[in-house]
C-alpha cells in the first residue's frame, strides 16, 4: 500500500484485495459451505479482515485526494486552502437582548446601570424597604430563605426576591444626585404559569434629586414606552401598593397579542402589568442616610420577560427557558 502513488494504482489495489475476484470475496462466498461451527470462527475472521483493507483503502483515498488538492504537495499533505467546516454560532439570548437594549436606553435618558447580589440580606430586601418582619406585604414575596445561621445583628440570608435592595445599596455609597438602573435576576417561591416564573429579571430605576416629583416619574415611564414599544401602544398608570413608595403605581401596557379585547395573556383584561414605582417613601431615603426633607425621588422595578411579550405577541412567558431552539433562533 505504501508504494501507492497514483489512483490508477490504487484502483488496481482494490480490484485484487476487495473486487469480486479477490480471495476475501471467495472466503466470504465459501462460508455458507462450512459446518456452523468453523462458520462463525472463520466468517468473523473474514469480515474483520474486509474492513482493515476497507480502511486501508479510505485512508489511502483520502490523502491521495490531499495531494491531489495543492498542486506541488507530497501525497497525504493538508491542504489549507480548502474551506473549513462551518461552525454553528450562537447569538444572545432574547432575555439579555431586552436587558441590553433596556440599558441603552436608561443610560441614554442619564442612568447608571449598576449591578447587585442575588443572595442578599432581609435587611435590604425587606427592612430597610418599610417592610418590617411579620409585615403582610412579606407574603406578596414568596422568599426562597437561604439555610445559612443568621448573622450576629440578627440578620438572615435569601435570594433576592426583587432588585429593590440595591436602592438602599446605592443610597449607602453615593448621595443625590442620583440616577441608577440594576438589571438583575430575582426569584420567588410561586407557581409558574403564561406570566410568571420562579426565576426571572427585573430592571430596578432610582432617580434622587432635589424637587424630584411624580411627573418626572411618568415623563421617564413614557419615554421608556414609546422608546421601546413605539408610539402607538397604549399605557396605563393605576394606584397601587408598595410598603417603599408613597404614592405608589403600577404601569399596564396594552396587550400585544389581542390589541385590548382581552386574551389568555392578559387574563382577558387587555392589560399587562409590566412594572411597580412611585415616589420613595421618607423612611427609605432614611435609611439609605439621604435627608427626606432636602431629597425626594422616583423608584421602578419592571419584569423583563414580560417586556418581549408585549413587544413580539409571545403568548407563553415559558418558553424563554424552554431551551426550544425553534423559539430562540427567531430573535
Ligand atoms: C416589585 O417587585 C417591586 N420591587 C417593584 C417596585 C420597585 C415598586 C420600585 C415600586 C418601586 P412586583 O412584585 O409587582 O413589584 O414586581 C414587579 C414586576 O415584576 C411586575 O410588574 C412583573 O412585571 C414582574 N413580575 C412579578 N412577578 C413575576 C413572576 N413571577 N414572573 C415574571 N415576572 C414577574
Amino acid at each position: 500500500m505504501d508504494a501507492i502513488t497514483s489512483r490508477e494504482e490504487l484502483d488496481a489495489w482494490r480490484i485484487k484485495y476487495l473486487g469480486k475476484k479477490s480471495a476475501i470475496l471467495a472466503i466470504l462466498k465459501g462460508l455458507g459451505s462450512l459446518p456452523v461451527e468453523e462458520r462463525k470462527v472463520a466468517g468473523a475472521g473474514a469480515n474483520s479482515l474486509k474492513n482493515e483493507l476497507e480502511a486501508l483503502l479510505k485512508e489511502k483515498e483520502a490523502s491521495l485526494a490531499g495531494g491531489q488538492a495543492g498542486q506541488d504537495k507530497a501525497p497525504g499533505a493538508v491542504d489549507i486552502t480548502l474551506p473549513g467546516k462551518p461552525v454553528d454560532l450562537g447569538h444572545i439570548h432574547p432575555i439579555t437582548q431586552v436587558l441590553y437594549e433596556l440599558g441603552e436606553i436608561f443610560t441614554s435618558m442619564g442612568f447608571e446601570v449598576v449591578e447587585g447580589p442575588e443572595v442578599e440580606w432581609d435587611y435590604y430586601n425587606f427592612e430597610a424597604l418599610n417592610i418590617p418582619k411579620e409585615h403582610p406585604a412579606r407574603d406578596s414575596m414568596q422568599t426562597f430563605w437561604v439555610d445559612a445561621p443568621p448573622a450576629e445583628d440578627g440578620r438572615e440570608m435569601l435570594l433576592r426576591t426583587h432588585t429593590s435592595p440595591m436602592q438602599i445599596r446605592v443610597m449607602e455609597k453615593q448621595k443625590p444626585p442620583l440616577r441608577i438602573v440594576v438589571p438583575g435576576r430575582v426569584f420567588r417561591y410561586e407557581a409558574t404559569d403564561a406570566t410568571h416564573l420562579h426565576m426571572f429579571h427585573q430592571i430596578e430605576g432610582l432617580a434622587i434629586d432635589k424637587g424630584i416629583t411624580m411627573a418626572d416619574l411618568k415623563g421617564s415611564l413614557y419615554e421608556f414606552s414609546r422608546r421601546f414599544f413605539g408610539p402607538d401602544r397604549r399605557v396605563r398608570f393605576r394606584c397601587d401598593f408598595f410598603p417603599f413608595v408613597e404614592p405608589g403605581v403600577e404601569m399596564a401596557v396594552e396587550c400585544a397579542v389581542c390589541h385590548g379585547s382581552g386574551c389568555r395573556l392578559c387574563s382577558q383584561s387587555g392589560w399587562i402589568e409590566i412594572l411597580g414605582a412611585g415616589m420613595v417613601h421618607p423612611r427609605v431615603l432614611e435609611a439609605g442616610g439621604i435627608d427626606p426633607e432636602e431629597y425626594s425621588g422616583f423608584a421602578f422595578g419592571m419584569g423583563i420577560e414580560r417586556i418581549p411579550l408585549l413587544r413580539y405577541g409571545i403568548d407563553d412567558i415559558r418558553l424563554f427557558y424552554s431551551n426550544d431552539l425553534r423559539f430562540l433562533r427567531q430573535f
